[in-house]
């Protein structure tokens, strides 16, 4: 599509990892394979980390590393992208090449899925032709199993000379065998010839005229076989990096250039064209060479068994039926998340009011200075005791939930249905997968954009991540829904409702980013859009012990741990601006009345608005800071329910008009200060930065102004 990098000014991907060895003895081992084949799981189980894993290709985008060791050998593992081929064609299958080729891994450990696994040996023979010290996993064994896939892994490993051994990556012993073949491997080479592809003679005659060159110029560092294809083939980013890596005398080398140029012309005297002629040959090569391996060593008892899969496709992803369910199965999770929250909602702030109430009691009996107890507990505590009980229960359940459909499959189909509206913006299907990732976290949804190849797109999906709510966003939204549309007395039914006030929420954020980026295609960032292919992967039972675990203890706590750290000084700057007067009034006071005449204009107020500007390192504080800042000056002083909490907001002048502008404002704002951070390692630039937080700004206020005008005429 003609526009690259720098001509929109987006920074290319750069893996951003250097090797950290614990002792000098560990051993680089990089986790190779084709997307979405369980490679982070392994990682995960053998690390004890805790890479993004879920049901959909493309979630690795940046290398990272653990430590693992056995009783022989301690090892660095690194988790890289998947790539289906060493022949990259996007910047995180960059990442991947770049490791594998130029990474001087130790050894490299090639997982495969056992359901397809002729499809993966693409890889894997590549990888051959660079490195002798290859494991192949042949992962999810217990999917092949249960779809009736025999796999013949002794005569697997005889063909390709390496060692291949069985694996079910969340079983952490089944990799009990990765893990020895790999020692053997790293000790003593495996013992093994690998195999080597044969291409046709054309080609074969070619190289055998280069590689003696090569082999005396690289001095070793390469392999010269490898290194003489990759001349020949001329891929002009692979040559770069090879050029880079070896030092650019190299390519200048005339002795080199002379033997290159003859090989050229001896290939073309072949009838062979260097380009797409030449790769494509390259390519059914490798073909032919994994049917010839798998052939008679995997066997398919039931070739019914996608039947099933496609079933369930037809539902999830037809015209008629794809956007319902969409729709159905979000309502359902709101449904699920508010109605289980409410109880261990009210059940946590009991307990943390109860424990405000002590806290205040301590501080009478000891005498402690009245604005000592205002800081710490009206302050610093019911900060963080608001963030805990409101904002806790909901993530808690919404993030176990989505989970379990991202690790199903879901997610990918959602990106299918989604592919013409945004090819429509001009803009990639792709978008939809960042965009559900902004659900969790705006700033990983901002990290996942690298999916998208098109650096045009890339940006695109960058702009416009921020209209869908992050987690921190989320609560503030249910609980001025129940406050003020569906009410508070609990219950399935108004659950319900609320539920469905809420997706129609995300339904608003969604169309949002549609125009939005239909309006940027055809200004700022105009374009054609590429075309891409999302695989659909197979359906996979989820983890749901994993799923839930996981969810609990490393999200939760995480949100738990940034309450603490952003919620609690938040709560003592706030307490003291709204309790610090200067003349006649608090400083909190006087910013609110300074903003108070545009806040009005868009249906908001100057306290609610200021919220909004201090809440900028977290969206969780938003609403907490507004509770403060009326409880200064208000009647309440107790606030342990949504009940109370609408009180406080009617007492201080809020109607209906204000709810809907608030819950316009929430989803339609400059993006938190880790976002915008993002945002600016991402695209390298401040400019985008900038625009990043102006656009969802500058439609926010449209948006309330507008609302707030019409409805004021109306009501
Ligand atoms: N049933 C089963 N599921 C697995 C197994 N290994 C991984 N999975 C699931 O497969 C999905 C993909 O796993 P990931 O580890 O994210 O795959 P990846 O290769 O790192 O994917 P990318 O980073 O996107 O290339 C996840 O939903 C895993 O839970 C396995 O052995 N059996
Ligand atoms: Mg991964």
């Amino acid at each position: 599509m003609g526009l690259t990098n720098s001509s929109v000014g987006i920074k290319a991907v750069d893996s951003g990892l250097v090797i950290q060895k614990q002792t000098p003895e560990d051993q680089v081992v990089a986790l190779a394979g084709n997307p979405n084949v369980g490679k982070s799981t392994v990682f995960n189980s053998l690390t004890g980390m805790n890479q993004h894993t879920g049901n959909w290709p493309g979630k690795t985008v940046a290398n990272a590393q653990g430590y693992c060791a056995t009783k022989r050998q301690s090892y660095v593992m690194v988790d890289i992208p998947g790539t289906y081929s060493l022949m990259a064609h996007s910047a995180e299958e960059e990442v991947a090449r770049n490791f594998i080729c130029f990474g001087a891994p130790d050894a490299v450990v090639v997982v495969c899925d056992a359901t397809c696994l002729e499809r993966n040996l693409n890889l894997v023979l590549q990888t051959l032709e660079i490195s002798d010290r290859v494991v192949v996993c042949v992962n999810l064994m217990d999917e092949a199993k249960r779809k009736n896939i025999r796999i013949d892994l002794p005569l697997l490993s005889q063909r390709l000379g390496v060692p291949v051994v069985g694996a079910t990556a969340h079983k952490k012993k089944s990799l009990s065998q990765l893990m020895e073949a790999l020692d053997d491997v790293v000790s003593d080479g495996g013992g093994g010839t690998p195999l080597r592809v044969r291409y046709p003679e054309s080609i074969e005659s070619s190289v055998a005229l280069l590689e003696p060159v090569v082999k005396e110029k690289c001095g070793g560092k390469l392999n010269s076989r490898w290194l003489s294809l990759k001349l020949l083939d001329q891929d002009e980013s692979l040559i770069r990096e090879i050029n880079a890596y070896l030092g650019t005398a190299f390519l200048q080398d005339q002795e080199l250039s002379d033997a290159l140029a003859e090989a050229k012309a001896q290939l073309a005297r072949q009838g062979v064209e260097t380009g797409d002629q030449f790769k494509d040959r390259i390519v059914s090569s490798l073909v032919k060479s994994a049917e010839e391996v798998c052939r008679g060593a995997i066997i398919f008892e039931n070739r019914q068994y996608a039947a099933s899969d496609r079933r369930l496709d037809h539902i999830l992803t037809s015209k008629l039926t794809g956007y319902p369910v969409m729709l159905a199965l979000l309502a359902l999770i709101f449904w699920l998340t508010i109605t289980g929250a409410n109880y261990p909602s009210q059940i946590l702030s009991d307990g943390l009011f109860w424990v405000q109430d002590r806290l205040t009691e301590l501080f009478t009996y000891l005498h402690a200075p009245e604005w000592l107890h205002g800081v710490l507990v009206l302050g610093v505590y019911r900060v963080l005791a608001w963030v805990v009980s409101v904002m806790l229960p909901p993530m808690a359940i919404f993030f176990p939930l989505f989970t379990l459909l991202e690790d199903a499959g879901y997610l990918p189909r959602v990106a299918y249905n989604l592919d013409q509206p945004f090819k429509k913006c001009c803009a990639c299907g792709k978008q939809a997968l960042s965009m559900c990732m902004g659900f969790g976290c705006n700033a990983a949804g901002i990290i996942g954009c690298r999916i998208i190849d098109s650096p045009r797109e890339r940006l695109l999906a960058i702009l416009t991540n921020n209209f869908v709510p992050c987690n921190g966003r989320f609560p503030t939204l249910i609980a001025i829904l129940t406050m003020f549309f569906v009410g508070t007395g609990g219950g399935a039914l108004t659950s319900l409702l609320s539920a469905l006030l809420l997706t129609m929420i995300i339904v608003l954020g969604v169309a949002t980013t549609f125009a939005v980026t239909k309006a940027l295609s055809k200004t700022l960032l105009k374009g054609i859009p590429s075309s891409f292919t999302l695989e659909l992967p197979p359906y996979r039972k989820p983890q749901i012990g994993r799923v839930i675990v996981h969810s609990i203890f490393d999200r939760t706590l995480f949100v738990l741990g940034r309450a603490v750290s952003v919620a609690a000084p938040a709560g003592l700057v706030i307490w003291l601006m709204a309790n610090i007067v200067i003349g006649d009034a608090s400083i909190l006071r006087h910013c609110a009345a300074f903003l108070d005449p545009f806040a009005r204009l868009m249906g908001l107020d100057g306290v609610i608005l200021i919220a909004f500007i201090l809440g900028f390192p977290a969206n969780e504080i938003v609403v907490p800071i507004i509770i403060m800042a009326y409880m200064a000056q208000g009647s309440i002083l107790e606030l342990d329910s949504l009940a109370q909490m609408k009180t406080l907001f009617v007492e201080n002048g809020w109607t209906w008009i204000t709810a809907v502008s608030m819950m316009l404002f929430s989803l339609n704002h400059w993006p938190c200060s880790t976002t915008l951070l993002t945002i600016k390692k991402e695209t390298g630039s401040w400019k985008w930065t900038a625009l990043a937080a102006a656009i969802p700004t500058g439609v926010g206020i449209v948006l309330c102004v507008v609302f707030t005008a019409a409805a004021r005429v109306f009501a």
